[in-house]
């Protein structure tokens, strides 16, 4: 409410302050259009923020009901031109797997093969046109986001790729959960804009308003990627009975919700009481589990050799950087973390690596004692990287001050 204070009218002034009354109505209008335009600006500008996506402008238009079809935009590739070496199909099990050398068409036929491999060509009876049309639809879908784009969805499905032969899961569970398991990943991130739950809650942008509050980004990676399955050219799960499809869906969106971040604790300490007798048959401790296995790939990459992921913490802070900025524009809460004048490289990731990468892994190796030399150790290496980083960094800080005071 903006209130505003004239002086007391008088018979000689009257004219002059009809006059300035008539001004003032003028201001207050135009305060009032910068204020509406400044709270519609606090919406994340979709058309702004989406340059590699498929949705029509009119998607997130206040008001919009109609349903809409996600159309594939381009052919896929010929796939024949992606011919995979046994060395590059030995080396996708791996962690070490260096997932940067890969080009967009070539991270499509490296997925289409991990769906082959696994035999779920088969359990679903997907046919190559309708794999190739979906994965299309989906690497469409990502935006060119710093971090949160389709190579970060290529990196959480091949380390799913990974945990599945480490831990030999294909003795555990069915072709169906692993399905439910590499298609959670590759739809986990759909349509990322490139600002966090935060940043959509407190400027209570469309996404916000239209989940609620509850995990409104993960809410429409999900949508997102149901609406891509609702292209039947583009339906790996065509063939499937409703019942059946109805079950994976239900699956597939519990495994998306458990990725958003703020409810870590609260899914680590569901696993951590399932592990004091952990049972294959019961279907709560399968969920739980697969709940696990995606979040752990979802924050993965400094299981990988530094080389590999170092330039994702780059990527991310660009990303947590561009948030802040914009907070700071609109007014808005900053994370610490994502203050470039608080955060850095190491300091970021030993805490990261410290509170939540190690304790996620070692609870993960209570149940495949593998997962300990293969991801905990290298996590372990990670730390103490960035903990001679961060001397180095000090250093620096510290010569630069001594500089300045000279
Ligand atoms: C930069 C750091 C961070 N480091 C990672 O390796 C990584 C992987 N995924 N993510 C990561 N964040 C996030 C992407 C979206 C959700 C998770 N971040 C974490 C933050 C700075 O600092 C901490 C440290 C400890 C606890 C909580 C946040
Ligand atoms: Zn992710």
């Amino acid at each position: 409410m903006l209130y505003l204070c004239f002086p007391p009218l008088t018979p000689a002034g009257d004219s002059k302050r009809v006059i300035e009354i008539e001004k003032f109505k003028y201001e207050i209008a135009d305060i009032r259009d910068a204020f509406l335009t400044h709270q519609r600006t606090r919406h994340v500008d979709f058309a702004r923020l989406r340059p590699a996506v498929t949705l029509p402008a009119t998607f997130f238009s206040p008001g919009t009901v109609r349903e809409h079809v996600i159309t594939l935009q381009r052919e896929p590739p010929a796939f024949t031109k992606y011919r995979l070496t046994t060395e590059t199909t030995e080396n996708l099990k791996q962690p070490s797997f260096d997932v940067w050398q890969w080009e967009p068409n070539e991270m499509l036929a490296l997925i289409e093969h991990m769906y082959r491999e696994l035999g779920l060509l088969e359990e679903f009876c997907i046919s190559p046109p309708t794999i190739r049309n979906f994965l299309v639809s989906v690497q469409e879908n990502y935006r060119n986001n710093p971090f949160h784009n389709f190579r970060h969805c290529f990196c959480v499905t091949q380390m799913m790729y990974c945990l599945i032969y480490l831990c030999r899961l294909p003795e555990k569970l069915s072709k169906k959960e692993l399905g439910v398991l590499i298609t959670a990943c590759i739809c986990h991130d759909l349509d990322h804009p490139g600002y966090n739950n935060s940043y959509q809650i407190n400027a209570r942008t469309e996404l916000a308003v239209r989940y609620n509050d509850a995990s409104p980004l993960e809410n429409h990676h999900c949508a997102v990627g149901f609406r891509i399955l609702a292209n039947p050219e583009c339906n790996i799960f065509s063939s499937l009975p409703e019942s059946l499809f109805k079950e994976i869906r239900g699956e597939i969106i519990l495994l998306i919700l458990a990725t958003d971040m703020a409810r870590h604790s609260e899914i680590v300490d569901d696993f951590k009481k399932k592990l004091e007798n952990f049972d294959y048959k019961n279907v709560n401790h399968l969920t739980a589990l697969k709940m696990i296995l995606i979040k752990a790939c979802d924050i993965s990459n400094e299981v990988r050799p530094s080389k590999v992921a170092e330039p994702w913490v780059d990527c991310l802070l660009e990303e947590y950087f561009n948030q802040a900025e914009t907070e700071k524009q609109e007014g808005l809460p900053v994370a610490p973390f994502m203050d470039r004048d608080k955060v850095t490289k190491a300091s970021a990731q030993i805490s990261f690596i410290k509170f939540v990468l190690i304790p996620l892994f070692e609870d993960i190796s209570q149940l495949f004692p593998q997962v300990e030399e293969a991801l905990v150790v290298p996590l372990r290496h990670a730390r103490e990287h960035y903990e001679q980083l961060k001397e180095a960094e000090e250093d620096m800080r510290r010569l630069a001050q001594s500089k300045s005071i000279a």
